[in-house]
């Protein structure tokens, strides 16, 4: 499963950056967007995922979104994201980039996170942008209104909306910087996600791919591993771990 050439980006990279898509949290019981079967009651993922679907039915999506915190709160993170928190210790640098709004990699020991899309956990006022005070309770399915009377919506980013600069200047910078560059369980169709392993690519990383089946960008890579994240990456830190020598 490990090329030599990849064996030696693990043993050598100073750097490695990490960009995770949904399928990195599938074998948690996340659904992922666009799988077979991605469907609740009926409706696309891809559809409710946007603020013209909040403006048209709030009640809609945001039971969609509590449907989503409810499962996020009751699954635990798998061996992908465990691998990827070990791993951190085992590289000089280690920048874990996520498009995820699970918080599973935090749970999982991960510590400076980039969340690309926000997180399904940190609400806010559609109109005020006041953050909810209800963010630690049950999910209700019944809409919530700020007290300037804006609803509340989940504090994720939707089709046509900017990214946090922040978190995107970052995570752009690392792609530039690194020397290896893991992309794992994304389809790597949305953008400005899917410019990262680009990026790194044309700054000299070398870019593997870990996914099930062939993303949009997988010929883009130097190397396609194909498998579960969740079998995949502990077989990576096996291997870092005997290349690096720590025990
Ligand atoms: C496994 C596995 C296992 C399964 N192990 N693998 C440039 C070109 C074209 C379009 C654009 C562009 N720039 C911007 C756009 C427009 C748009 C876009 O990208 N559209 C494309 C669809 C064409 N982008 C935006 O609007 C972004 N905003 C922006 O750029 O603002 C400026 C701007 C606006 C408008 C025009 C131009 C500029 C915002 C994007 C926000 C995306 N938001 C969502 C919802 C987040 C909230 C929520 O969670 O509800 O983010 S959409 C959804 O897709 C979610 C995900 O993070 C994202 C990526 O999905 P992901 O993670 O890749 O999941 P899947 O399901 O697609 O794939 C899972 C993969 O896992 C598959 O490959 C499986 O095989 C694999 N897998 N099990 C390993 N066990
Ligand atoms: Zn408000």
């Amino acid at each position: 499963m490990i090329s030599p050439s990849l064996e030696h980006a693990l043993s050598s990279a100073r750097h490695c950056a990490v960009l995770t898509g949904a399928g990195v949290s599938a074998e948690s019981g996340v659904p992922t967007f666009r799988s077979a079967g991605g469907l609740w009651k009926n409706h696309n993922p891809q559809e409710l995922a946007t603020p013209e679907a909040f403006d048209a039915d709030p009640a809609l999506v945001w039971s969609w979104y509590s449907w989503r915190r409810r499962t996020v709160r009751d699954v635990n993170p798998n061996p992908g994201h465990y691998a990827l928190a070990e791993a951190a210790a085992l590289f000089p640098r280690l920048t874990l980039i996520t498009q995820n709004v699970d918080d599973l990699h935090q749970r999982a020991g991960s510590s400076g996170v980039i969340e690309l899309h926000g997180s399904i956990e940190r609400c806010r006022c559609s109109v005020c942008d006041a953050p909810y005070h209800g963010d630690n309770a049950p999910p209700t399915d019944d809409v919530q209104y700020c007290r300037c009377g804006g609803a509340i919506r989940p504090g994720v980013v939707w089709f046509g909306e900017s990214l946090p600069m922040a978190a995107l200047d970052a995570a752009q910078q690392a792609a530039g910087e690194c020397d290896l560059f893991l992309s794992v369980g994304t389809s790597a169709i949305v953008y400005p996600a899917a410019m990262l392993p680009m990026i790194a690519r044309q700054a000299g990383a070398y870019t593997v791919e870990i996914n099930t089946a062939p993303s949009a960008l997988a010929h883009e890579m130097d190397e396609c591993i194909t498998g579960p994240s969740g079998v995949v990456l502990p077989v990576l830190l096996e291997t870092l771990r005997r290349l690096r020598g720590s025990a």
